[in-house]
């Protein structure tokens, strides 16, 4: 058993000061000289050996201060080197040589070559399959690295830090040497060579220092990298006023690759991504591009503080680094568009993925104590869970108080490797306040149920709540605590206006926020004058589910008047919701679907509504997905029935809003100068949107084709076709316009992610065979993880009713797919397992077929590790 458990936490023998590496490149193979200087550990063992951690490795030297080490000495396997008599005291040099074979490397984990580049991803587990090394989080050394190559095929050379030499060799050779001053942990390493183009820019740090900022991509896509490079500079001088977090190198590099297994990594000052998260021109990229190439770039930019100064004592700490990274960048965001509209996609972000991984098989703590495999603990748990535990000791301390904290955080560990308890440490000593009882939050998996009853006494004019709070079982972890939640609640009075106590009792209440304590509390608000609706967890305080029986007109009169634009959406959102699960229990029972008038009317009006922005009209606009109905569900999900209910829902508020969204597409048509900014993103958002409702409405697509013929940015044309191919596939329109798109875009691999994505989530049975004739296409690559996520993974995670096909053809599909990727891939495979985490809340004769086949994965021998880890835990 290859579990590491969190208990067994010890530091190395030896600590590692400095490394050399040279890298001599071919393309089949490659050579690493590992020069390091190590020493023992005071107070640790005198005999103790040296272990270094490897992977698919094949050790071709091996020397100790110079002298080739016999072989009784050391031991040395693919996963491993172990040496033997090293020096009692003193420092000593380690010279390791390996080969590799970058173009063998599928898993794109290490030192890969695709497309001709060579590039790196070290992150967790990497950096073990280029050299033998301490490949762990708390090892942290100061790195030097040379690079040999060929310089017609490789210009370009590049690795963290300042560049300190470059050189011509003989035989058409150069090197490139970097230098990083910066002690830091080996998954933070990074090497890319090849031939690429290159953006330039500069950036003033607040101390006056100026940064040279650079963006490579590949060539001809230089005009594409313009947004990016915005975004970051964007991002620099947030981080300089929002947390006084100034950047410490010369030189801020961004390297795009288009075989990259994630969006993004953060290696120090060498920033490799995914190129779907750095290209973007109007003409190619939609505006949920632009917003996550924003984040994004924002995100891995604000790692240089946390997560790579101060970086994690072992990987259980992950969500040191990540959630409060997640957290920095959703604050970014936020600031750099509006708050709510933002706010509100979190949320729905996380009710989507999140809650269902903290509600089934793979739920885990935010901290989990234990892993078989690290690369899959990279979840929603740690990331966006874990950034809404940083959000609520915001809430808890409040702003100002916050950033106390986080400065003495900077100011404490800058240079460290620390634990969760370290960071939460720091917010107690900067403002006094004790967090024990909050911490359960990172212990603790499952979401927290809070339910709620409310009474109302006229007489004495008070409003009594009872807050209940439950979490339920999640695996390893029967019995659950109560925790310390902050739950913003607003009081909205007869005349819509908003309604302040003269006083609360029954526990601590800062501002609108209730801190609930207890597995049971009662808050009585007083100086209450009349009946209030009640709006629970403003904001989205806390990632709790909320279950609170409320009549319509409450809920009306909160999505109506509430201050507060999130819950105010999340009641309209709710009310949809209710009525979708209604049409689809009608479905199931063979009875008619009747849709409430003052829901049509809610969202009509609201769509309508002048006052708020387009961007939030579109949201409430957008019913609940085939997918979330199913979550509301939670078991029996017959994905058929759901759909059914959802088009009619759909069709009948398409036909009572006809004139509005007609009106709404016409008077919203009008932009001709394309900008990516949040305001136009909006007003497209809110047209698109209308455009499909006005099809469903009129039943023919001529408007959509027209909508796609016009369109003069990839936002509007893809919406366009969406609306084509889903509403209307058999359609000779839907057929001309998805042949036009093949075409104009053939030599756009990340265009046509979104020609394979729209097609992937075509509902009905003949979804499958689509997706099996697409990857013939000779545009799909199924070692690419793009095209793959785009294809295979849309069809299984987002399409309801092909998917899951009554016949599990679907699954058969699914199962024969991941079996033969997981021979290349293993990340990439166990990722996309977890699509079918949720098995079990199918109806039974799906939920069986769907078991079958994961038995089936399961019942081979060869798996590899990630996908062990992951089908055992569903299967459990
Ligand atoms: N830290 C990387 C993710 C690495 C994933 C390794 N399996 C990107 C990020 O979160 O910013
Ligand atoms: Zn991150």
């Amino acid at each position: 058993d290859k579990t590491v458990y969190l208990k067994d936490y010890r530091p190395t023998d030896f600590i590692i000061e400095t490394v050399d590496l040279i890298f001599e490149l071919g393309a089949e193979m490659t050579t690493v000289g590992s020069e390091i200087r190590l020493s023992r550990r005071p107070g640790s063992p005198a005999d103790a050996p040296l272990t270094l951690d490897g992977d698919s490795l094949e050790l071709a030297g091996l020397a100790l201060d110079g002298k080739p080490l016999a072989p009784e000495r050391y031991e040395a396997a693919a996963d491993g080197l172990t040496v033997h008599g090293l020096p009692e005291s003193g420092s000593f040099t380690l010279t390791v040589k390996t080969r590799i074979n970058p173009s063998a490397n599928t898993q794109l984990l290490g030192l890969y070559r695709t497309s001709g580049l060579f590039s790196t991803q070290c992150e967790a587990e990497g950096f073990r399959r280029i050299t033998y090394f301490y490949d762990r989080p708390d090892v942290l050394a100061v790195y030097t690295v040379t690079i040999i190559a060929d310089k017609e095929s490789c210009p370009l050379l590049l690795s963290n830090g300042n560049l300190i030499e470059e050189r011509n060799l003989e035989d058409g050779r150069h090197m490139a040497k970097w230098h990083d001053p910066f002690p830091k942990p080996s998954y933070l390493f990074a090497l890319v060579a090849g031939d690429l183009a290159m953006i330039e820019d500069q950036f003033t740090t607040m101390s006056g220092r100026a940064v040279t900022l650079r963006i490579y991509v590949e060539h001809g896509k230089a005009d594409r990298a313009d947004y990016a490079m915005d975004s970051l500079k964007r991002a620099m001088r947030w981080d300089e006023e929002r947390f006084g977090r100034e950047y410490d190198l010369d030189i801020f590099m961004i390297v795009a690759v288009s075989d990259f297994n994630m969006g993004a990594m953060e290696n120090k000052g060498l920033n490799i991504f995914n190129d779907r998260l750095i290209l973007a021109d109007p003409e190619t990229a939609t505006d949920d591009d632009y917003l996550r190439i924003e984040a994004v770039v924002a995100h891995e930019y604000f790692h240089n503080w946390t997560g790579n100064r101060i970086t994690c004592r072992d990987w259980f700490q992950l969500s040191l680094k990540e959630g409060l990274t997640v957290y920095r960048e959703h604050e970014f965001t936020a600031d750099q568009r509006t708050r709510p509209v933002v706010r509100v996609d979190e949320v729905k972000f996380l009710r989507a993925n999140q809650f269902p991984e903290d509600g089934g098989p793979l739920a885990h703590p935010v901290r989990p104590t234990q892993y078989l495999e690290i690369d899959n603990f990279y979840t929603t748990t740690v990331y966006e869970k874990g950034s809404e535990v940083s959000r609520m000791i915001a809430t808890l301390l409040g702003t100002d108080n916050f950033r106390r904290g986080l400065d003495l955080f900077f100011e404490r560990h800058d240079g460290g490797a620390v634990t969760i308890e370290d960071y939460l440490k720091c917010f107690e000593d900067a403002t006094g306040r004790d967090l024990s009882h909050f911490a359960l939050w990172y212990h603790q998996a499952g979401t927290p149920v809070i339910s709620v009853q409310s009474a109302y006494d006229e007489a004495a004019s008070t409003l009594s709540l009872t807050l209940q709070q439950k979490t339920p079982p999640t695996p390893g972890q029967k019995e659950k605590k109560p925790l310390h939640i902050p739950l913003r609640v607003g009081l909205i009075g007869p005349n819509g206006d908003g309604m302040e106590p003269s006083a609360v009792s029954g526990g601590e209440r800062t501002e609108d926020v209730l801190h609930l304590t207890e597995a049971e509390q009662t808050f009585v608000f007083k100086g209450i004058g009349a009946r209030p609706a009640i709006s629970v967890n403003r904001d989205f305080s806390a990632p709790v589910k909320v279950n609170f029986e409320q009549s319509r007109d409450d809920r009306m009169a909160i999505a109506r008047f509430e201050t507060d634009l999130v819950a105010r959406w999340d009641a309209i959102n709710g009310l949809a919701l209710q009525a979708l699960v209604e049409a689809t229990a009608a479905v199931r029972a063979g009875t008619p679907i009747s849709v409430d008038p003052a829901l049509a009317e809610a969202l009509i009006e609201t769509a309508g509504d002048e006052t708020l922005e387009p961007a939030f009209r579109a949201l409430a606009l957008t019913l609940p997905s085939e997918l979330d109905i199913g979550r509301e569900l939670g078991r029996d999900i017959d994905p058929d029935a759901i759909h059914a209910a959802r088009r009619t829902v759909f069709g009948s508020l398409a036909r009572e809003g006809a004139e509005r969204f007609r009106q709404l597409v016409d008077a919203l048509s009008g932009d001709t100068e394309f900008s990516p900014n949040a305001d136009s993103a909006g007003r497209r958002a809110l047209r698109n949107t209308a455009l499909a409702y006005l099809a469903s409405a009129t039943d023919e697509p001529g408007a959509a084709r027209a909508a796609y013929d016009a369109a003069t940015n990839m936002t509007d044309m893809i919406a366009a076709l969406r609306i084509l191919a889903h509403q209307f596939p058999d359609a000779e329109e839907t057929a001309a316009v998805l042949d036009d798109f093949r075409h104009r875009f053939a030599g756009e691999p990340l265009v046509l992610d979104k020609w394979f994505g729209a097609q992937a989530t075509i509902p009905g049975e003949e979804a499958l065979e689509r997706v099996k004739r697409l990857m013939q296409d000779e545009a799909f690559d199924a070692l690419n993880p793009n095209r793959v996520r785009a294809l295979v993974g849309a069809f299984a995670s987002s399409n309801p009713t092909g998917f899951n096909r009554p016949d599990g053809a679907g699954y058969r599909f699914f199962a024969d797919f991941i079996l033969d990727a997981d021979k290349r891939n293993p990340t990439l495979t166990a990722r996309l397992m977890t699509v079918m985490r949720s098995f079990e809340a199918l109806e039974v004769g799906r939920q069986a077929k769907a078991r079958t086949e994961l038995e089936r994965i399961a019942g081979h021998e060869t798996l590899s590790r990630n996908l062990r880890d992951i089908i055992d835990r569903m299967l459990k």
